[in-house]
């Protein structure tokens, strides 16, 4: 029996995304693609799970499950919904949520951007565009001032490198449907001029979001408030199958490499993890057969965080914090068994000298998971979709009690 006691100010917390959990944001370029009749999206987000009115509950909930942080995203589409009107209505429900963590012993994890714009960004041309860095750095101005001082932890942006693991994973592309002219449609630029973060699986993306993220992590550090600065990553565990070296090599450079190599003066990298992927010379390997498969069609194989902690720590150079690991399955007693077998890889990283400041489970509550809708279930608090009731898991109180305790035994 090995065990582990993590250090005092490690961070135990779960993890939202505003448009997934809040409800109703309206002016957001999602909520135009989750109503085009073309839509790839199985549903619209709508409600959520009124977190937008329902947060201090939940925020109580998780702090009484034995949790000491919360990290959520603000959305950009609330505060500033028509280009250059920013609403201080918007500003200051976020300093409320803020208030309210710090009311309930919970250090708040802010990402300022989590997959989603204003609907108005992407009319001319979202993160393809030029534009871009200096928008998002006034809206990043407005925040840091309204906001700063009652942040713990900041996030610049959730997941640069997401659209181009969704095309390695998926398996067709997005950009080949007809809801890709309909979208372009929607907002009135052509096809190859539709940037959106989620899907527009173009490499100058990343050099107009890398340029951003420094304009943004410059005014976060300067502004109110003194705190961490970083952004996450979509990370799989990559493993070589017999023949898949150099095409592994490829796919680490394309989906890590490219990203952790920029990153080596952050003040931290954000790891998120479910599953491994085994690449052959081909490509993609499908998981063994007779593999327990989740929701999201990957492999149950909650080691995987360990490998991931383990290459961003030696890409970056970097503190790292588990933004986001977990389940999405129905059976929650699966996820208990994910927990026991993933919060011990982090311990064992530890063990070896890598700077682990937090883990973050993906996700306090079971949300709206994008293109697939409800249908996915993440949280360790189930809500009735019906009601909006929240109703905790058995695997809310197996991981609450870890974070309470601190330590972890395997
Ligand atoms: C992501 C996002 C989350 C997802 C979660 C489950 O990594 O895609 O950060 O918004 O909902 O990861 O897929």
């Amino acid at each position: 029996m090995s065990e582990f006691t993590f250090p005092d100010n490690f961070l135990w917390g779960t993890s939202t995304a505003g448009h997934q959990v809040e409800g109703q944001n309206l002016n957001s370029e999602s909520w135009v693609l989750e109503h085009l009749p073309e839509t790839i999206y199985a549903e619209p987000s709508g409600d959520a799970c009124d977190h937008y009115h329902r947060y201090p509950e939940d925020i109580a909930m998780l702090a009484d499950l034995g949790f000491n942080s919360y990290r959520f995203s603000i959305e950009w589409a609330r505060i500033e919904p028509v280009e250059g009107e920013f609403s201080l209505a918007a500003l200051d429900h976020y300093r409320r949520m803020l208030a309210c963590c710090h009311e309930n012993g919970i250090s708040p994890m802010v990402t300022f951007h989590h997959f989603i714009s204003p609907a108005w960004l992407m009319r001319d041309a979202g993160w393809l565009s030029s534009k871009t860095p200096d928008r998002y750095a006034r809206y990043i101005e407005k925040a840091s001032a309204h906001l700063g001082d009652l942040i713990g932890t900041a996030c610049t942006f959730n997941e640069p490198n997401i659209a181009v693991v969704l095309s390695k994973m998926l398996p067709f592309s997005i950009q080949k449907t007809p809801f890709w002219n309909k979208a372009a449609d929607a907002f009135g630029v052509a096809p190859d001029r539709l940037g959106l973060w989620q899907f527009a699986a173009d490499p100058a993306m990343w050099d107009i979001i890398y340029q951003t993220h420094l304009k943004a992590r410059d005014i976060l550090h300067a502004g109110p408030g003194s705190y961490p600065v970083g952004l996450t990553l979509a990370m799989m565990d990559i493993h070589t199958a017999e023949g898949g070296e150099s095409t592994a090599a490829q796919f680490r450079r394309e989906l890590s490499d490219n990203y952790l190599e920029r990153l080596t003066d952050d003040d931290f990298v954000g790891v998120q993890t479910y599953s491994r992927m085994v690449v052959g010379p081909d490509g993609l390997v499908h998981p063994p057969e007779g593999a327990e498969i989740t929701q999201m069609h990957e492999e149950f194989y909650p080691e995987a965080i360990e490998g991931t902690v383990r290459y961003a720590s030696s890409v970056a150079g970097v503190p790292v914090y588990v933004t986001e690991n977990g389940l999405p399955m129905e059976d929650d007693s699966r996820r208990v068994e994910y927990f026991k077998r993933a919060v011990p890889g982090v311990a064992r990283c530890m063990q070896d000298g890598i700077d682990v400041r937090g883990y973050f489970c993906w996700s306090l509550m079971d949300n709206f998971e994008w293109i697939s809708g409800y249908g996915p279930k993440f949280g360790i608090v189930a809500v009735d979709r019906k009601t909006l009731k929240r109703t905790p898991k058995p695997s809310a109180s197996v991981l609450g009690g870890i974070a309470r305790a601190n330590r972890v035994e395997w």
